[in-house]
């Protein structure tokens, strides 16, 4: 069985629960509390030496880390990852760009909202951080206007890794009233059969 390290308001976290979810595989979920420092002792680094979650433990005991790399993992042959050469280069450029510049915006915010302290540092850089999220969201919403998904006709692992931290962008101050083509999409996403929240997990 997988066993995810894992922190439950972690949208890189809750990309793969979400998977996992949708795919019906059952694993075992270990709580790993990022705000105490359990990412960064020995034992953590031993298995993911960049010290994040998430990380996946494979059946065989190794390890794999990177959401975005355990998503591409695990749709291996499903209909989540699609099967023509230029759609899965299409899957990977939106989790390119998920990860470069929507995450690093959208995540980031909200982590600071949730978790503070908003220090003078992290003051100065609200206003980028605020455009740089922007800027993202309008490239999602000219896609979405005139598509269902970010890659072919049904949900891919590209709108999996998009949705985790879209769909929570207003926890970091972002106003997803301004963008409706998305969300009508996350609307779409959320009724897929297998969905989960992103604060479920298996225990
Ligand atoms: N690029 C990585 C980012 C992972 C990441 O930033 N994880 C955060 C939680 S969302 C974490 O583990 N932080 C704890 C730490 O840095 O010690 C991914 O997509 O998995």
């Amino acid at each position: 069985m997988y066993r995810l390290y894992d922190y439950l308001s972690s949208g890189n976290s809750y990309k793969v629960r979400l998977l996992l979810s949708l795919l019906g595989i059952s694993y075992e979920r270990i709580d790993v509390d990022i705000i105490d420092g359990q990412t960064r002792t020995a034992a953590f680094l031993a298995r993911n030496p960049n010290g994040r979650i998430p990380t996946l433990e494979l059946e065989d005991g190794t390890h794999l880390w990177e959401s975005n790399a355990i998503l591409h993992y695990l749709a291996e042959a499903t209909p989540f990852l699609p099967a023509h050469r230029l759609d899965r280069a299409r899957v990977l450029q939106w989790m390119f760009f998920e990860q470069y510049s929507h995450e690093p915006y959208i995540a980031v915010l909200r982590f600071w909202h949730m978790h503070g302290p908003m220090d003078k540092q992290r003051q100065a850089q609200i206003e980028q951080k605020r455009e740089g999220g922007n800027a993202a969201l309008a490239v999602m919403q000219q896609h979405l206007q005139s598509h269902d998904w970010f890659v072919g006709r049904r949900m891919t692992i590209a709108d999996i890794a998009l949705y985790a931290y879209t769909h929570v962008a207003g926890d970091g101050g972002f106003d997803l009233g301004n963008y409706p083509a998305i969300e009508q999409w996350l609307a779409r996403v959320a009724a897929q059969p297998g969905y989960v929240p992103i604060t479920a997990g298996t225990d």
